[in-house]
């Protein structure tokens, strides 16, 4: 596995089900990000809403494969899948891609979950699989930044059902992790990503200020994790990794491969209502 973590960082990981990497995009990386996607009509266009259980909207873009376009320099950069292999101690495939838009004033909360909790339903037996949200714009208390229980991956899967319109994690499970697991802000600066383990309990809280919180959160699986039947996210398709300066290159310009656009999908995760027994 080539990637740039250490082994300290990556004992870090298995120990507290995530690791931040400040700047792992620099400035002029993160301003192409910034730019693309406040000016990527797409996005809103294709947004899923969802509500929370306090009156707040969230919206998110989904798609699953990757292509010759700004996101897909960020999702196949070597720099970026070669962490995530060394994460996961495996090749990696891409499972899909989601800009999370967290609008000033109206932005809703999510409720505590793990990633797992769904992905599970969708025919994943492992929990070989992480997500890297990279941000795009500062992530900060005020406009809802993540919170995480630090270690709760080692409770592994708790079942989920319905909170608002959408789907959480068991309560009970939640109110006894939250006793036992430091409680963390997840405050980052653009061009930061934070990788958190399929299993590590999260959630967030509304954006009441006049900043807006967009992140794109790109979740991976292990290759030797194909999900056990099709669904609504990507079947094992192996990774064309770009190098890690497409970006500042501005590869997708020039491979002419504009043809090949994003297909969005109008169904996500907290979609499916079917509650756990
Ligand atoms: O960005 C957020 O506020 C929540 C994102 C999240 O929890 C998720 O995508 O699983």
């Amino acid at each position: 596995m080539s990637g740039m973590l250490t082994n300290e960082e990556i004992s870090q990981y298995d120990r507290d089900g995530y690791l931040i990497k400040s700047r792992f995009f620099d400035e002029e990386e993160s301003q192409i990000l910034l730019q693309q996607t406040k000016e990527d009509g797409e996005l809103e266009k294709n947004a899923i809403r969802r509500d929370d259980s306090k009156g707040g909207v969230s919206k998110l873009t989904v798609w699953n494969h990757p292509v010759d376009d700004v996101y897909g320099m960020f999702s196949r950069s070597e720099r970026l899948v070669g962490c995530v292999e060394q994460l996961l101690k495996d090749e990696v495939y891409h499972y899909h891609s989601k800009v999370m838009l967290k609008e000033p004033f109206v932005g809703g909360a999510w409720e505590w979950h793990q990633d797992y909790g769904y992905w599970y339903k969708n025919g994943c037996l492992y929990p070989h699989m992480l997500s890297a949200m990279i941000a795009i714009d500062d992530a900060t208390r005020d406009n809802g930044c993540l919170r995480v229980l630090k270690g709760s991956h080692s409770v592994g899967r708790i079942n989920h059902g319905t909170a608002g319109d959408q789907l959480g994690a068991d309560v009970r499970y939640v109110e006894a992790a939250v006793k036992r697991h430091e409680l963390v802000y997840v405050e980052l600066r653009a061009g930061d990503v934070f990788f958190i383990h399929c299993n590590t309990l999260h959630c967030s809280g509304q954006n009441k200020s006049p900043n807006a919180r967009w992140s794109y959160i790109i979740a991976y699986n292990a290759a030797s994790n194909d999900p056990l039947w099709s669904h609504h996210h990507a079947q094992y398709t192996p990774i064309v990794k770009v190098s890690g300066n497409a970006i500042k290159q501005r590869q997708w310009e020039s491979n002419g491969l504009k043809s090949i656009e994003r297909k969005f999908n109008k169904q996500e995760d907290r979609g499916d209502r079917t509650e756990d027994k």
